[in-house]
């Protein structure tokens, strides 16, 4: 690996393996096969995971790109089944006022046919929950630091996380109980890190079924200029 000095800032020579047109074809059309083999999965077996994996997702999901590199993100895993059942109690105590009255008659609707509903046993079923916090600044050595595109940074460490947890093998479902400051308060963050996401991992339970739903064709997504 060459260094080199620009503008008094360090640098590193960076390439990519040189690859064929046919070769490249072949890795994005493999990529493509296992992401989209990908389901949200509400049932999950309470089977252990290993924690070198959980690390490895989080690794992955640190790699993301984000605004200026701040990284603006913190992982929670929570394994502690007193904590997951206090999660619980509270994402339901929510879900039950969104499902019985916070959510329009519209949404209820829109939601049929993927069978949700207030209960979420997931929560202390899967063997850990991800719970991804977003950094509206850092701090360093009590001072603090500005951090840019935030939500944007924290989507796109997410994206890397869910396509990661599908590699290893895993589900997950993107649940995002409304409002989720309670997860904050759980977990005892600091008040400049707000909840973002919780991912409950594990493996999916034996005969489990998900909703038949496609995907938009390439035709309906895609505009070539
Ligand atoms: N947060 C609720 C409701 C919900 C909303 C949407 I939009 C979904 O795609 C799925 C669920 C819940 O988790 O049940």
């Amino acid at each position: 690996m060459k260094r080199k000095e620009i503008d008094g800032f360090p640098y590193v020579s960076y390439s990519r393996p040189r690859i064929t047109d046919s070769e490249s074809i072949e890795k994005s059309v493999d990529f493509f096969h296992s992401l989209s083999q990908r389901r949200t999965v509400r049932e999950f077996s309470t089977r252990p995971i290993p924690e070198e994996v959980i690390n490895n997702l989080i690794k992955t999901a640190g790699s993301a790109p984000s605004g200026a590199n701040k990284q603006p993100w913190t992982f929670c895993v929570v394994r502690n089944p007193h904590l997951k059942k206090q999660i619980r109690i509270a994402a339901e105590a929510e879900e039950k006022l969104n499902y019985s009255s916070r959510m329009s008659a519209n949404w209820i609707q829109d939601l049929k046919h993927l069978g949700t509903d207030w209960e979420k046993p997931f929560l202390e079923d899967a063997p850990a929950l991800l719970v991804v916090f977003k950094q509206s600044y850092g701090i360093k050595n009590g001072q603090k630091i500005q951090h840019y595109y935030v939500s944007e940074s924290v989507g796109i460490a997410c994206g890397f996380l869910i396509a990661a947890i599908h590699q290893a093998g895993l589900v997950t479902v993107t649940h995002t109980p409304s409002p989720m400051n309670f997860l904050a308060s759980i977990l005892n963050r600091p008040s400049h890190e707000k909840p973002f996401l919780l991912l409950p991992i594990g493996f999916a339970k034996e005969e489990t079924y998900v909703p038949d739903i496609e995907k938009k064709s390439l035709e309906d997504i895609l505009v070539y200029y």
